[in-house]
């Protein structure tokens, strides 16, 4: 192998662009190409994301859930959902990097099939009444601002118990952490050996078992790193937020937030994705603030708007009851609220955690 050093001066190489183009060309057919010219792009003084700031305003939305539902059974689609993409990343079916997101719909009488996969699920549920999901043998209602979680594997179906034709379809916000586990190429799914499963369990028992505080002696988990609950109430959440606005100090950044957890850890309730409920209170102006989970918002109750800017671009939504918006990794962020609103969300902050890469700003 030849050793000699190059006698060019390095003044003399800069001018060199053909030869360099000659040279990753050459490499090129070897399946190498230089760290030089990408070296700045790979690790960026700051998180650089093609996730755009993006808000769907439910009465854009909603029509066309409606149309849906008369193009295509529940049946036929498996899933009936329209997905949230986000404008950055069209053609991906993601709402930021490592988050999927969409408005699932449901009609009286029909039914969505039996299956499970790798995939983590949320359903956030948005309108409507009389839906319930099963999971794992147990089946549970689905009712307005429910937080519902499918973990990974279990099987599901969903289901309209109302009256076909009369009842009013029910839609919920599906999160799931599908890009993650693309990403990993650790996706796997099967459908069930029935249209719906099997119904094994009393409705309730979970959260009897596990929701009251308390844990079996001999607990052992029922569904690996993921919460043993599966519903969260909107009921007790409201309750509580709605006390805490009245009696605790407000947070100058977040108003009243409280995070969803497993009970049996203190951990987030699935292991890839992070909910949180929070409540701003009347007249709120908050500070901002920037984090490196994107997250996805849908609106509960109340108005508001969030005022996003990054790199001198500045974005602003005014949001209502069930409209969606998603704030990218580090973009600042600043909520406000009038009249007061309650807003759900979620995020990839479990896995920037467990990394040890979850960096948070609150701005002045
Ligand atoms: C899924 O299983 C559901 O179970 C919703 O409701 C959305 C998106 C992609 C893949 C599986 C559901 C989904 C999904």
């Amino acid at each position: 192998m030849d050793i000699t050093p190059p006698t060019q001066s390095v003044a003399s190489l800069e001018g060199n662009s053909a030869a360099r183009k000659n040279f990753y060309n050459a490499i090129a057919a070897h399946s190498m190409t230089p760290l030089w010219e990408v070296l700045h792009g790979l690790v960026p003084p700051s998180p650089t994301t093609p996730c755009q700031p993006a808000f769907w305003k439910y009465a854009d939305v909603r029509p066309y859930l409606m149309q849906s539902g008369q193009l295509i059974t529940a049946e036929e689609a498996v899933r009936r959902v329209l997905i949230l993409e986000n404008p950055g990343l069209r053609g991906q079916s993601s709402i930021t990097q490592s988050l999927y997101a969409g408005l699932q719909v449901i009609m009286a009488g029909e039914i969505a099939p039996s299956h499970r996969h790798t995939q983590s699920a949320l359903r956030f549920v948005v309108e409507g009444h009389g839906a319930y999901t099963s999971v794992d043998g147990e089946r549970t209602q689905m009712k307005p601002g429910d937080f519902i979680i499918t973990p990974s594997w279990t099987f599901h179906d969903h289901g309209h118990q109302g009256q076909v034709q009369v009842d009013a379809p029910v839609v919920w916000l599906d999160g799931l952490d599908i890009p993650m586990l693309r990403f990993f190429d650790a996706g796997f799914a099967e459908n069930g050996t029935a249209r719906q499963q099997e119904v094994t369990k009393p409705e309730g028992i979970s959260s009897q078992r596990y929701g009251a505080n308390m844990l079996p002696v001999r607990y052992t988990p029922p569904f690996g790193k993921t919460s043993p609950i599966f519903s969260y109430p909107y009921e007790r959440t409201r309750d509580a937020l709605h006390e805490l606005e009245t009696h605790a100090d407000i947070d100058a950044w977040d108003g009243v937030k409280l995070r969803y957890v497993n009970p049996a850890t203190g951990g987030s309730p699935m292991p890839t994705m992070a909910t949180f409920m929070q409540r701003l209170p009347a007249g709120f102006a908050g500070k901002p603030y920037r984090q490196t989970d994107g997250a996805v918002f849908s609106v509960v109750e109340g108005s508001g708007s969030v005022s996003i800017e990054h790199k001198g671009k500045v974005w602003t939504f005014e949001f209502g009851p069930r409209d969606h918006f998603v704030i990218p990794s580090w973009h600042t962020a600043q909520l406000q609220s009038t009249q007061g609103c309650v807003l759900f969300s979620f995020s990839d902050r479990p896995v920037h955690q467990a990394l040890g890469i979850h960096r948070e700003e609150r701005l002045s």
